[in-house]
C-alpha cells in the first residue's frame, strides 16, 4: 500500500540523488585538471648485483604525456622511521637512449622502508616522493 508518507520518502531519495550527480561531477573535474597539469615521473626498481642496491627506472612525461628527455633529476633517499639516522648522498638520474627514460642507482643503506625524494629541477621543476621497501 503506498501512502503519502512513502510518496514523499521516494520524492526527498529522488531530490537526494539528483543533488549528488552534479556536485560529485563539480569536485571531479578539477581533480582531474591539475593530474593532467603537471609533468609525471614514474619508476620501477630493480634488484642489483649488491643486495642492498636497486637499480631506478624511471619514466618522466609531461603533461600532455610526451617524453621529457633533457630533465635533470636528483633522487635522495631518506630512512622515515629513523629521522637524521642516515645520509645517502644523493643521485643524478642517467638519460637512456630512450627518450624519458632515465636510470638510477640507488644504495639505501639497510633494510626496511625507505623514502625516494624524486625531484626535477629542469625542465621543469617538480618533486615527489616514493616509499620502497627493502628486505
Ligand atoms: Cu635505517
Amino acid at each position: 500500500m503506498v501512502t503519502r508518507l512513502s510518496i514523499a520518502r521516494l520524492l526527498l531519495t529522488a531530490a537526494l540523488g539528483l543533488g549528488w550527480l552534479p556536485h560529485g561531477l563539480a569536485s571531479d573535474t578539477p581533480a582531474a585538471h591539475a593530474t593532467s597539469a603537471a609533468p609525471k615521473i614514474e619508476w620501477v626498481l630493480k634488484p642489483s648485483k649488491n643486495s642492498l642496491e636497486r637499480e631506478s627506472i624511471i619514466t618522466i612525461t609531461d603533461r600532455a604525456g610526451k617524453p621529457i628527455s633533457n630533465a635533470k633529476v636528483t633522487i635522495s633517499l631518506d630512512m622515515p622511521s629513523m629521522p637524521g639516522a642516515h645520509h645517502v648522498p644523493p643521485v643524478l638520474a642517467t638519460p637512456t637512449s630512450t627518450p624519458g627514460l632515465y636510470t638510477a642507482l640507488l644504495r639505501p643503506e639497510m633494510v626496511g622502508e625507505w623514502t625516494a625524494r624524486i625531484e626535477m629541477s629542469a625542465p621543469q621543476r617538480l618533486k615527489i616522493f616514493k616509499k620502497f621497501n627493502v628486505d
